[in-house]
């Protein structure tokens, strides 16, 4: 899963002006566009204005607590919890340009990783803790790196002759990396072993295929990506090696964010089949689709809790972007966060054991003001 660097976007995207804010469309979703709403998707504020900033927090499930992270950095976003729990690696663009830095999950030892005058992002850790990805355009092009938890070690692992090199993803097992590129002139998804030696190209059909989501299924067995090779941006699946590309769906629409059961029975993803965003499962073979959202409002970026008791989904339905939970069969769907931001729509992440969410929120200064998703 990732996204685009800011200064990268700034060269291929339109950059939007909302109340006072710059945002980014990223290809990946355009939420707003004209000071509308349009599509849920990836987003990152641009301007670090001396009125307020970005900063990350977890917050427990019921929202008892709420831990602020980095609080001295300024403009976090893409939080990464290392899988025991007692870490977690962010984005800050204190320095200008975006670095990355490692914190403890209450906040102490804050510590700079990368210091370089270009763009860090999308840092994941490997299913053993011992390294993390991340994406830097250090070189003037989007490579994908590794390093030590301590920032040591520096690797990088892409050679992308013509293009960027994005979306780093670990297969569970952490033996694979799978990754997207445009270096033929069309994006696609690759893999290559954690060592960046046997490179391997898993998509071949014109269209931007992985451009947003390239998730491995628990078992590593299978990749839901997205692809717009039909038309419309949508959800595929595939065998992990690139066999058997199938739609997930019948319906020819809009559909983003999809996120796997712990399980890897399920899909959960959002959709526009209904007119609005909703939320949605599947099976992982396309089969039993059942709505789980039903709520005017935009409801989108679904990620199934750990124990897979829960599902965690964004929603603007009381006109902020708050996170809720609900059950996997959409019952019970309650408003976990409390004025965390306008937009709540960067990364946010479930913690390895279950037990708090990893969330940015804009701290300080006026507020973006959304507009009602009733015209969406
Ligand atoms: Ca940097
Ligand atoms: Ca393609
Ligand atoms: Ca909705």
């Amino acid at each position: 899963m990732g996204l685009l660097g800011i200064q990268e976007l700034s060269k291929n995207f339109n950059v939007l002006c909302v109340s006072g804010l710059l945002f980014l469309s990223v290809g990946c979703g355009i939420l707003l566009r004209g000071g509308e709403i349009q599509d849920p998707g990836h987003l990152s504020p641009v301007d670090s204005s001396p009125e307020g900033s970005w900063e990350l927090y977890w917050t427990s499930l019921d929202g008892s607590k709420i831990q602020p992270l980095g609080r001295l950095t300024g403009n976090g976003r893409s939080p990464a919890w290392a899988p025991d729990g007692s870490r977690l690696v962010f984005i800050s663009e204190s320095g200008g340009e975006g670095d990355i830095f490692l914190t403890s999950q209450d906040g102490s030892h804050l510590t700079q990783l990368t210091r370089t005058l270009g763009e860090e992002d999308d840092p994941e850790w490997s299913p053993d803790g011992s390294k993390i990805i991340f994406t830097s355009d250090r070189t003037g092009n989007w490579e994908i790196y590794t390093m030590n938890g301590n920032g040591s070690d520096l690797r990088r692992m892409t050679e992308t002759h013509h293009g960027n090199s994005i979306n780093p993803a670990w297969s569970p097992d952490g033996r694979w990396i799978s990754f997207v590129s445009d270096e033929t002139g069309d994006w696609e998804i690759y893999s290559m072993a954690s060592d960046g030696t046997q490179k391997r190209r898993l998509t071949f059909l014109p269209g931007r295929d992985g451009y947003c989501w390239n998730e491995w299924s628990p078992d590593g067995r299978f990749i839901v990506f997205d692809s717009d090779r039909e038309g419309d941006s949508e959800l595929y699946v595939m065998r992990s090696d690139g066999r058997n590309q199938k739609h997930l769906s019948e319906v020819h629409v809009r559909e983003e964010g999809p996120a796997w059961s712990p399980d890897g029975r399920k899909i959960v993803f959002t959709s526009k089949r209904d007119g609005n965003w909703e939320i949605y499962a599947a099976d992982a073979d396309g089969s039993h689709q059942i709505r789980l959202t039903d709520n005017a409002a935009m409801d989108y970026n679904p990620f199934w809790s750990p124990d897979g008791e829960k599902i965690a989904f964004i929603s603007n339905r009381e006109k902020v972007h708050e996170i809720y939970l609900m059950n996997p069969d959409g019952s019970e769907q309650v408003r976990l966060t409390h004025g965390i931001s306008d937009k709540g729509r960067d990364r946010y992440r479930w913690s390895p054991d279950g037990s708090k969410i990893a969330y940015v929120a804009f701290i300080g200064g006026p507020r973006q003001s959304v507009n009602s998703p009733s015209d969406e």
